[in-house]
């Protein structure tokens, strides 16, 4: 993407929370990556087949930190240039989520604001959700409710919902206005940005194709998160701040070497909510 292509980008982000459709790689880097997927997927068939949506962030989140094809995505230079345009030079990488959906599985995700519960201060952040297969409104894509986030953080609550795809079921728990949502239709290898706090969410895949993305969540070096012993993992420039732990990208293909990354990641990111199998 050229300078004036990444600032068009930057400004539309900043002006109404979001952008899309954005182009990270072409047709055969796309299917190669997807089918990295998929083979880590079969390999943890068991774990998705036996487990509510709402606890496959055990096997989907933070896979960035042990699997090395995951890092490689993430430091995908296209991505990374936007959100440097965004926030600045200096990034760091603090979470990573796949969102996966298989047909009539009944996955959904509730409307949220991403800000709510994350601990960042500033409130500086930016997600990529990089679709390896098509995203749409049949397959379930990502809805915004446009500008939304300029509004001051709205209340949440838990629900328990067992196919909603966020851990905790964290959802607005005062009306949303739906009526002006955009649908962030992407095909594969495109991905969108979105603010953490535009009010968000997504609806079950009605089509006969999986839907397979993945959140990338960047931050500026200098943010601090509130939350017992922050982790994140340095993508671009320099952390001069140390507000974090940095984990050094995974390099190991040694299968119990990423399962013994996978327990020690995910339980330091997510520890009080479950025990990690
Ligand atoms: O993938 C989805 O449907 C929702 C993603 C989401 O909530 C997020 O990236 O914050």
């Amino acid at each position: 993407m050229n300078v004036q292509g990444k600032q068009r980008a930057a400004n539309t982000y900043s002006s109404q929370g979001y952008v899309f459709p954005l182009s990270a790689m072409g047709t055969d880097e796309t299917n190669a990556y997807r089918e990295c997927y998929e083979s880590y997927s079969a390999s943890i068939a068991e774990h998705l087949q036996t487990h509510d949506a709402r606890d496959h962030y055990l096997w989907l989140a933070e896979t960035h930190m042990y699997l090395p094809w995951v890092h490689e995505l993430a430091v995908n230079p296209v991505i990374l240039d936007v959100i440097e345009a965004i926030l600045g030079p200096d990034l760091l990488l603090f979470d990573s989520r796949w969102f996966t959906k298989q047909p009539g599985d009944g996955t959904f995700v509730s409307w949220h604001q991403d800000a709510n519960y994350w601990g960042l201060e500033p409130n500086l952040a930016c997600t990529a959700w990089l679709a390896l297969t098509a995203s749409t409104v049949e397959t379930g894509c990502m809805r915004v409710v446009p500008n939304s986030h300029h509004k001051t953080a709205l209340p949440h609550k838990f629900t328990d919902s067992p196919q909603n795809a966020l851990a905790r079921g964290q959802e607005i728990s005062v009306e949303v206005d739906e009526s002006g949502a955009d649908d962030l239709v992407l095909a594969p290898g495109e991905f969108s940005l979105h603010h953490p706090s535009i009010i968000h969410g997504s609806r079950p895949n009605t089509s006969t194709i999986p839907r397979i993305g993945i959140a990338l969540r960047y931050i500026p070096a200098q943010v601090r998160q509130h939350v017992a012993d922050p982790l994140a993992m340095l993508v671009r420039g320099n952390d001069t701040y140390s507000h974090f732990d940095l984990i050094p990208p995974p390099t190991s293909s040694d299968l119990d070497e990423i399962a013994r990354l996978r327990k020690n990641c995910v339980r330091r990111v997510y520890g009080n909510l479950s025990s990690v199998e």
